[in-house]
């Protein structure tokens, strides 16, 4: 952390609607050109023919102010003309394809999304133009143009994608193992290393280790630099007082073998990131988490406010 006045460079690596509500607290802290997205890509999906990006969409969405504030996800005020249209004609092939919602105008991210990729774009450059044209005050970069998908390994039901477990089951089906498919082949996007490699801080936000924050490791060369740069690496804890805020990373955690705690976290992180803040809630777990060599920084990590949200912003890169 460089300590002259200047700005420092802040790379934040992010998952969906957790991270998406921390990097509200950045705007406005650190200069945009010096505040970097890197997101998460693996619950991408091709539905109707259109390529979907979740993550993505959710980060520019929120930034925009735009964000349903009842799902997280998807846009405020929306419409759904188009999908009760696809209800109606039920399902030619396999399953009715109205499992997952999406808006009316929404479905114009998709479509323009769909067709620039089509024409030959890469995922970055089409992000950055939605990002654009959204207004958003910093870089978002997908840590890879590459197919990368997150496959959920279930006790009942095999092998499913990531949205098929957490949309299609409401992410309430036990899980036994998690992989990136894809991953091993995939190419870090554009300035991601470089992004990752300059940053004074480089911030994991609350989002889903397992399932959001993992598969922006899994693409070559990416955990490699956080192991490297661990001392500048702060995450936020998903996990308070035992339990996800929203989504399944608590029990994900369990199923997955580990304990779902501020401890589990600094356990799960501890290669890569040297610094876990955590809620005041979870203060008891600091000396252990310490034990593990993971410096531990508690603080009121609920972003319910703009104020809670900015504070924890502030803490992740000025301690
Ligand atoms: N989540 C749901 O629980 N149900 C949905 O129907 C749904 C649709 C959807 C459409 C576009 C989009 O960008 C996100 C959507 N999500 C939906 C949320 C999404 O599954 C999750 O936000 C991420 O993939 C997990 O972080």
């Amino acid at each position: 952390m460089n300590t002259t006045d200047s700005q420092p460079n802040v790379a934040v690596v992010c998952g969906g609607v957790g991270a998406a509500r921390l990097l509200r607290g950045f705007i406005g802290l650190v200069d945009p050109e010096c505040l970097t997205a890197i997101a998460n890509v693996g619950d991408d999906m091709v539905l109707h023919g259109l390529n979907i990006s979740p993550d993505l969409d959710t980060i520019v969405y929120t930034l925009a102010e735009a964000v349903s504030a009842e799902r997280g996800w998807g846009l405020e005020g929306e419409t759904w003309q188009a999908m009760e249209m696809v209800a109606r004609y039920g399902a030619t092939v396999g399953e009715p394809l109205d499992w997952f919602s999406l808006g009316d105008r929404d479905l114009g991210t998709h479509l323009f999304r769909t067709q620039a990729l089509a024409a030959g774009a890469d995922l970055a450059t089409v992000t950055a133009q939605i990002a654009r044209t959204w207004g958003l005050d910093l870089r978002l970069l997908p840590v890879t143009n590459d197919r990368l998908r997150t496959m959920v390994t279930t006790v009942d039901h095999g092998e499913i994608s990531f949205q098929e477990y957490f949309v299609g089951h409401q992410h309430s089906i036990p899980v036994t193992s998690v992989r990136f498919d894809g991953a091993a082949q995939a190419t870090p996007g554009p300035r991601v290393i470089e992004t990752l490699e300059q940053a004074d801080r480089i911030v994991v936000a609350p989002s889903n280790p397992a399932v959001s924050i993992d598969p922006v490791l899994a693409v070559p060369g990416v955990r490699d630099v956080l192991e490297r740069r661990r001392d500048d690496v702060i995450a936020v804890s998903p996990i308070i007082g035992g339990k996800a805020l929203k989504g399944p990373a608590d029990r994900l955690l369990v199923e997955l073998g580990r304990t779902s705690s501020a401890l589990g976290v600094a356990e799960w992180y501890r290669e890569v990131v040297g610094t876990l803040v955590i809620d005041t809630v979870d203060a008891d777990q600091a000396d252990a988490i310490e034990a593990l060599g993971v410096r531990a920084i508690v603080t009121e990590t609920i972003m319910s406010t703009p104020a809670i949200t900015r504070a924890l912003a502030e803490l992740t890169i000025k301690s």
